[in-house]
């Protein structure tokens, strides 16, 4: 099954936040944002911006009827900065006006002064400076410091990730109306409804009953809009409920560039030691990482780093530190992989630093270590129903990694301005928000007098295709067409307190919500068919039901008018917990994962020793998708999130200036990958393997995991750097960007 939004994507028909046909008298609002990274505000002049025609008012923290504070996790984030900036593009106020070209001439007229302070954008400065958001957190397993005796290679060093714009096509925005008795209609494009409609109860001092929020879909979130969707929603209900009008607010490309958080960028040392066998004995990583200027989901993205520090390999002696530093950076927030990646980025380098000393393929010690069932994670899980090692064997088998290594081999031999390089990537990555309490949803389901369906769930649709999943659950259990289900928004009076779709399990928690009110609206009408039949066993399939000798058929929509006329009850509501999971902070052990999802790629690259350029041969991929219900939307999430992880490894640069100004803050200077970066030949096998049953018809989660074979990327090119200049001493500093490669194949040893 295609996914159900294609058709319209492609003929333009989707509707997007921006694309809802404007109620008469919609009001457009547009904020106001520092020019300065950190500083004390001494005065704001608002004078000539409030005069200007079609100007309805500007609006600051003091305008405010609740709380100005919009922190999920940590009580740290004002709407509005009152007294003091702590990053460029921090929100000070809201003008509102009859469009947004009008709001935009009067931002030119507003005047703030400041007294500067000084501006912290690197993470060990602030961590050095006690500027943490929370104190460190550690996972140990083992005895890391008795390890090292048992250890022949001990190699050090440290590495240097950056951040990445999420780069969603639709830019933030809402739209708020409000409602006959002081309630207000949301819309909004986030992946995070109830922390949208709870935000602004909080701002606006009303009960949450008088918010609804409204989701259709997203032109992409990423996690981009997990958290950070909220402060413009918050935005316009504020302005709405002010001026008793329709308000909309939908972000400039470059004002969401410069005022959005994006992925967090790290810096790391590390310490892994080595068995003459190449089994990996110990494994000390210290991370820092750049939270930004408040908490946002720093805290929840850091527990994933630690979670991840040692991808898919078992490691007996572990010491993982995190360090959650505070910055004068926008704060920065969810991305695809949350913190995972960045964990991952380290241990590989660390492997690939380890070979090089020692002489070998960094795929002969990543062979070496992967887990196996038995093993235990650092975090006190154990390691059950692994794919590691067969995703390895399946994929170095399958695309013959002997071959690609000679291949590579030969063709270094052969020419000198051009080198290749391959890596291996492994992935394993755990699904389950890391915090348990998260991991619930809800589903209700309404089957209609004609027999039609309409289905709500917590998902939202952001392009990864959650909403024909869910299509095809209730396709399944009821045995109708496709077209006799409609999928509903996502709304906060049909379904309330929804955790954010995020950490891959949209599909996973909301899809078991869905199949258990499906199950019990069949269990009805098996027994009203049961009767009628006067049968013990009757089976949905093709809109009709039979009995079991299929002596006696029914239509679907026969059976549903008999039951209602029989006032059964046609509707129903279902809440999920995924079961298992916990998790003791205090010891930092426990079992946090539903389960794991696994795979492996090959990576290939070809740089142009001249100019510093590369070009990905393939990228060829086992990957472990249970039993996929969807391999067309599955491959898609693939291919999707590897070429995503292949920017950020590669041409992907956020730029801030020392004083904390965001330089690539337009396409024109934040280079994503365009047709001709994506790899020529992408190639995607599936294990043959039972998912587990905390997966979505054993459908295993497949949003974030791949984002993490784009990690090969930076180690393929280093390979082929190093075959040009095989003695300079190179930094891991991702991305690799052509410059920066370009460097390093002349650099001086
Ligand atoms: N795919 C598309 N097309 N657009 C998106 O915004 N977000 C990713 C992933 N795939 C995203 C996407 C992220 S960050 C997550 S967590 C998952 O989708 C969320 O959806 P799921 O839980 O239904 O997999
Ligand atoms: N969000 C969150 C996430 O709140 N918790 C998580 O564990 C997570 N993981 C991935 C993406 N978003
Ligand atoms: Mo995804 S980072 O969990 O929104």
């Amino acid at each position: 099954m295609i996914n159900i939004d294609a058709q319209n994507h492609v003929k333009g028909k989707s509707i997007y936040l921006d694309d809802i046909p404007e109620v008469n008298g919609t009001l457009h609002c547009l904020p106001f944002y520092a020019e300065t990274a950190h500083a004390h505000i001494t005065g704001i002049d608002l004078q000539d911006a409030k005069q200007l025609p079609g100007i309805k008012t500007v609006l600051l923290a003091g305008d405010i009827p609740g709380e100005n504070q919009i922190g999920s996790i940590i009580p740290d984030e004002p709407l509005f900065a009152a007294h003091e900036i702590h990053y460029w593009g921090q929100p000070i106020g809201l003008i509102i006006g009859i469009s947004e070209q009008v709001c935009r001439r009067a931002r030119k007229l507003i005047k703030v002064s400041y007294d500067e302070l000084p501006v912290i954008t690197c993470p060990r400065e602030a961590q050095k400076q006690n500027q943490l958001i929370i104190p460190p957190r550690k996972f140990t397993l083992g005895n890391v410091a008795q390890a090292w005796e048992a250890c022949t290679h001990i190699i050090e060093g440290s590495t240097d990730i950056n951040g990445q714009e999420h780069l969603y096509i639709e830019t933030q925005g809402a739209y708020a109306w409000p409602k006959e008795d002081g309630s207000l209609y949301v819309a909004s494009s986030t992946q995070g409804p109830t922390a949208v409609q709870r935000a602004i109860a909080a701002v606006l001092n009303l009960p949450m009953h008088k918010i609804e929020v409204n989701v259709v879909r997203l032109g992409g979130g990423f996690g981009g809009k997990e958290d950070q969707a909220t402060m413009w929603a918050v935005m316009a209900a504020l302005a709405a409920r002010h001026l008793n009008k329709p308000v909309k607010i939908s972000l400039h490309r470059m004002d969401d560039m410069c005022m959005t958080g994006k992925r967090h960028p790290y810096t790391a040392d590390f310490k892994i030691g080595l068995t003459d066998n190449l089994k990996i004995m110990a494994y000390e990583v210290t991370h820092f990482q750049n939270a930004g200027a408040s908490a946002d989901l720093s805290t929840s993205v850091l527990e994933r780093t630690l979670f991840h520090s040692t991808n898919a390999y078992y490691i007996p002696n572990v010491e993982a530190t995190a360090w959650c530093c505070k910055t004068n950076l926008p704060p920065n927030t969810a991305f695809r992989g949350f913190g995972g990646p960045q964990g991952k980025f380290v241990i590989e380098a660390a492997i690939v630093k380890a070979a090089e000393k020692i002489g070998i393929s960094p795929d002969d010690i990543q062979k070496a270590n992967l887990v196996t069932d038995g093993n235990e994670f650092p975090y006190g899980q154990i390691v059950q129903d692994a794919r590691a090692k067969q995703s390895w064997q399946e994929c170095t088998s399958i695309y013959n990694l002997d071959r690609v290594k000679q291949e590579v081999e030969a063709f270094n031999l052969a020419n000198k301005s051009y080198k290749k390089g391959y890596a291996v990537q492994p992935v394993c990555f755990g699904i389950s928000f890391t915090n348990t309490m998260m991991n619930h949803a809800r589903a209700l389901v309404h089957i209609y007098q004609d027999g039609s369906v309409v289905v709500s769930t917590g998902a939202v649709e952001m392009g990864q295709g959650v909403n024909t999943k869910m299509l095809q659950i209730v396709h399944d259990i009821f045995g109708i067409n496709t077209e006799k289900i409609r999928i509903e928004s996502t709304n906060t009076l049909r379904i309330a307190n929804t955790s954010p779709t995020a950490a891959s399990a949209g599909a996973d928690l909301n899809g078991k919500a869905l199949e258990m009110a499906c199950n019990t609206l069949r269990k009805r009408l098996t027994e009203v068919a049961q009767r009628h039949f006067d049968a013990n066993e009757v089976a949905f399939r093709d809109g009709n039901i039979f009995s079991s000798d299929k002596s006696q058929q029914i239509s679907w929509e026969k059976l549903v008018i008999m039951a209602f006329q029989q006032r059964v009850a046609l509707s129903e509501h279902a809440h999920y917990v995924t079961p298992v999971i916990h998790y003791d902070k205090s010891k930092e052990k426990g079992h946090p994962f539903a389960y794991h999802v696994y795979g492996a790629a090959i990576l290939q690259v070809t740089v142009d020793c001249l100019k510093g350029t590369y070009q990905f041969d393939s990228v060829r991929i086992v990957h472990d998708s249970g039993n996929s219900m969807n391999l067309t939307v599955d491959n898609g999430q693939i291919e999707g999130g590897l070429v995503q992880g292949i920017g950020w490894m590669t041409l992907e640069e956020v730029v801030y200036s020392k004083q904390g100004k965001l330089i690539s803050n337009a396409l024109s200077t934040y280079k994503v990958p365009d047709i001709y970066a994506v790899p020529k030949e992408i190639d995607i096998r599936h294990l043959d393997t039972i998912g587990p049953d905390l997966a979505i018809k054993k459908s295993k989660a497949v949003g974030e995991p791949p984002l993490m074979y784009g990690l090969g990327a930076y180690f393929a090119i280093r390979k082929a750097v190093k075959a040009f200049n095989p003695y300079a001493e190179l930094t891991i500093d991702a991305p690799y960007t052509p410059e920066k490669v370009l460097m390093d194949l002349y650099k001086k040893h």
